[in-house]
């Protein structure tokens, strides 16, 4: 496990710009040029013993950070829970895992055969939430996942790694609105996810996101290689609690959209 956040943060950050060419451009328009704050980070995993949702947040927990949320999503098949870091401008990290008893018999044992793969000593590793996928993987596979869940599909595919990186709106120098963030991703060609609008949540939740459409890059399977969608980039405003702080935690209502981002079909 890494000892050094930084390092942890910037290996991370290496991995997702490899898998999401159009995130450093989107930093660049955000940022003009000026440092970034990252709001949250989030990965994706199976919960079978072996790889579940505490395996990967032994490696931020070791860092420090401490569990402060958790959310369920019913039609998905997904819990998540979400980790702060006593530093508050340390990103929060939101870790989900797909229930896989609650998938047909195929799909389970799909699963359960990958993971299978996983090395024991890969799990530990400084660079495993960052070491993508640990198997073979064939592309009828994939589509036999795809065909019961997007998200069983995209962790098939790309494995532990960032899914997103999100800016924290409430930094950026150039931009105090949403709205004006995402008109300006526009301008600039970039798709954003549209499910159930472009703003998800509102001041009363305290909390409005919004996302591109991930990048769709070229992935090696076994058997050929096919472009599907990858990685995508998060915008976060967040709005002050009663108490004058800034509200910390998750929308489960907005989190089921953002999920979307990744999805193959519109
Ligand atoms: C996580 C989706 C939820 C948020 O900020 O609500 C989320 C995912 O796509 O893995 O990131
Ligand atoms: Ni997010």
């Amino acid at each position: 496990m890494h000892t050094d956040i930084n390092a942890l943060f910037n290996a991370m950050w290496q991995d997702y710009i490899k898998m999401t060419p159009s995130a450093a451009k989107v930093h660049q328009l955000l940022g003009q040029g000026k440092a970034i704050i990252n709001d949250h980070i989030a990965l994706r995993t199976f919960n079978l013993p072996k790889v579940g949702l505490d395996v990967l947040a032994a490696h931020f927990e070791a860092l420090g950070y401490v569990v402060c949320g958790d959310y369920r999503f019913e039609q998905k098949k997904l819990v998540a829970k979400h980790f702060e870091h006593p530093d508050p401008t340390q990103p929060k990290v939101f870790i989900s895992e797909l229930l896989v008893e609650e998938f047909s018999p195929e799909l389970q044992q799909r699963v359960a055969d990958l993971v299978e793969q996983i090395p024991t000593q890969a799990l530990t590793a400084d660079n495993f939430t960052y070491s993508g996928r640990h198997w073979q993987l064939d592309y009828d596979t994939y589509q036999a996942l795809l065909a019961e869940s997007e998200y069983a599909a995209w962790v098939a595919a790309f494995g532990y790694r960032a899914n997103h990186f999100t800016v924290s709106v409430n930094h950026l120098a150039e931009f105090s609105t949403l709205a004006a963030v995402n008109t300006a991703l526009k301008e600039a060609g970039f798709t954003l996810n549209s499910v159930g609008g472009e703003i998800k949540g509102s001041a009363e939740v305290l909390l409005e996101q919004s996302s591109t459409m991930a990048d769709r890059i070229p992935v090696a399977f076994d058997d050929k290689t096919v472009e599907i969608p990858s990685c995508f980039y998060e915008f976060a405003l967040r709005y002050p609690k009663a108490d004058g702080e800034l509200y910390t935690g998750f929308v489960a209502a907005s989190a089921d959209k953002i999920f979307e981002s990744t999805n193959v079909k519109a």
